[in-house]
């Protein structure tokens, strides 16, 4: 049994080789794949590239549409010099179902579509020899796990996925596939907590392992000097005059973890680590004990024809245009993002509120539409709401466990504008903040971003949060175009009462903004124009420089994105500050020029 989310690497006891590339690819409308053993092989398979999401390659509606049960397989070879090992297929995600077989037998199944998962082979390898994967994976939404929804069962008996978000219900292996070799006695898990003592730091370690074993802990500098070192599972890491991981000027130091039997090296583990640390204090966020103001975007993992997809080129690109922008920070709406974001967060400075994907915690089949409305639909009050919060739980879990580590992640974002006007949603927030709670060895922050009608006189939820993240649209859903004046006073009434109501917390804005079709403009403007996504850009930072409380601005979204058709988006969502293929509109020079002058962290 493998217990482990720690990414793959190599090493002297460790082995990664990489699955990426062309899989077969079956979808499986009838669900009758397990019966007629597409487990051993898929009959007449497509190729597919993973990762990737599967529906934009295709060229008819009802493959891009597809919802169900679907099949990957692939043949891999595992050394015989393996044997002894555990060597496991490891997904670092698969949406949102996965059941796992290798060479037939069935291995591990996981819901939850953004979160690592392994696949123990090492009981049924063939050592020097093809081994056949098959993964079988279903997208249906429902609303006993996150993202929710609902699955549609059209008369012919096909299926469609009714999201209550706004984004596609994209879905695959859309991340990385590794196959991991790693001794018996390893190192499963490790966990490191800051604390500075002037310009010295103190780094708390605690290593778990799979088996006995003495354990070495060596820290060393970007030079590869070796600052401090430690021995046995826990324990403290002295380091003299630290050089902190600060916004934007990371610095990363190498922790190196071993396990040894005598002279004998079990398990060696490393990975590139920042030392800082993070609390709020009043109304403010400190990193290293100074207060940050955080500049950036809501994102989403979205580009042409991968759809959600993993791809290292986008990535670059992406942090390129944030740091081009004056950006230090991103949210990663609405689900876990893929490791390597976070490796690039850690390396690039940038601060990351890292979001579980526990969005549409309301039945809103318009995208988005009925979500802001005041409806009241009791929605964690029903006969299924206990089912949805152990899936909540449990994914809070593992996207700790898998991020706890990570010098850019500041805080956790728990649900996204979910339903917070009925009292049942009180105890299920409670319940699920005091979780991430005794999950986190760090104790960041906690939040959730609150739904426009999660205002002051009506939110039962707010208290739970240690930030206020506030999604507001004034100016694009409420009071627009030609209102946006009155939208401003609104805005302004209802940053008032936040600040009665909520006297001793920071405040940051993690949704603003206006659709905006790149190259339409009008003098004057109207909705839809780049002047208009200015002018409303510009009404809200008003608002926001007029209250101390506010300590960040992430405005909706980085870039256009995807998503289900409808009345409401064309051809997507518009709000994007760069187009989907990352190329600026108007507005991104506006926040360059805004975000520019805004100091990064207080010096
Ligand atoms: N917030 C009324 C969640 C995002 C959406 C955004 C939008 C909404 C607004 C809620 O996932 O894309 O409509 O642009």
């Amino acid at each position: 049994m493998v217990n482990t989310l720690l990414y793959p690497i190599d090493s002297l006891s460790r082995r990664a080789v990489s699955l990426n590339g062309m899989w077969g690819f079956a979808l499986d409308p009838k669900g009758v794949g397990v019966k007629e053993n597409w487990t051993e092989k898929l009959p007449c398979p497509d190729s597919i590239p993973v990762p990737a999401s599967f529906a934009d390659f295709y060229t008819d509606k009802k493959t891009r549409e597809y919802c169900g049960d679907f099949w990957y397989e692939k043949d891999v070879f595992v050394p015989a010099e393996w044997q002894g090992k555990t060597v496991c297929v490891r997904f670092g995600c698969a949406t949102h179902v996965a059941t796992v077989w290798v060479n037939g037998v069935e291995l591990v199944s996981h819901e939850g579509g953004f979160l690592p998962f392994s696949a123990d082979i090492t009981e049924v390898a063939v050592y020097g020899g093809m081994n056949h994967i098959a993964v079988k994976v279903n997208n249906e939404l429902s609303e006993t796990r996150m993202p929710c929804g609902q699955t549609k069962v059209r008369p012919d008996g096909s299926k469609r996925a009714a999201p209550y978000f706004d984004f596609y219900n994209y879905s695959g292996l859309q991340r990385n596939v590794w196959l991991v070799a790693m001794p018996k006695t390893r190192i499963e898990d490790y966990e490191l907590v800051h604390s500075l003592k002037g310009p010295d730091a103190e780094v708390a370690y605690t290593v778990k392992t799979s088996g006995a074993a003495s354990v070495a802990v060596k820290l060393y500098d970007a030079e590869g000097e070796l600052v401090a070192e430690s021995a046995g599972a826990e324990g403290v890491l002295h380091v003299k005059d630290a050089h902190l991981w600060q916004v934007r000027r990371a610095y990363l130091y190498t922790i190196v973890l071993r396990l040894t039997d005598g002279e004998n090296v079990l398990d060696e583990y490393s990975e590139k680590v920042g030392i800082r640390t993070v609390e709020v204090r009043g109304r403010e966020i400190l990193l290293n004990g100074k207060p940050v103001y955080l500049k950036g975007f809501g994102k989403h993992e979205d580009a042409d024809m991968i759809g959600r997809g993993f791809s290292p080129a986008v990535m670059k690109r992406d942090f390129e245009l944030m740091k081009w922008i004056g950006a230090n920070s991103f949210r990663t709406s609405h689900y876990p993002y893929s490791e390597e974001m976070y490796q690039m967060a850690d390396r690039e400075g940038f601060l990351v509120i890292d979001e579980v994907q526990a969005v549409g915690c309301f039945p809103s089949l318009m995208n988005f539409a009925e979500a802001s409305t005041g409806k009241k639909t009791a929605f964690f009050a029903k006969e299924t709401t206990p089912q949805l919060l152990e899936h909540h739980k449990r994914s809070v879990e593992e996207m700790i466990r898998r991020d706890k580590n990570h010098a850019c992640v500041i805080a956790w974002s728990l649900l996204n504008e979910p339903e917070t006007n009925d009292p049942a949603a009180t105890p299920y927030f409670e319940e699920v903040f005091a979780w991430a709670h005794a999950c986190d060895p760090q104790k960041r922050p906690r939040t959730f971003a609150l739904i426009m009608n999660s205002k002051p006189d009506t939110c039962q939820c707010h208290q739970v949060a240690d930030f206020i993240s506030l999604n507001r649209y004034y100016g694009w859903y409420v009071l627009g175009g030609p209102d946006i004046e009155e939208a401003e006073f609104v805005f302004r009434k209802e940053m008032d009462a936040w600040m009665a109501l909520e006297p001793n917390k920071p405040f940051i804005f993690t949704e603003y903004g206006a659709d905006t079709h790149a190259a339409i403009d009008k003098l004057p403007s109207v909705m839809w124009s780049e002047s208009y996504q200015n002018e409303v850009l510009a009404m809200c930072e008003r608002v926001f420089d007029d209250y101390d409380a506010v300590v960040g601005e992430q405005v909706w979204n980085f870039a256009d994105f995807q998503t289900t058709e409808g009345i409401m988006r064309v051809d997507g969502n518009k709000k994007g500050i760069f187009t989907r293929q990352r190329q600026p509109k108007r507005a991104a020079f506006h926040l360059k020029e805004r975000w520019d002058l805004i100091p990064n962290c207080a010096e």
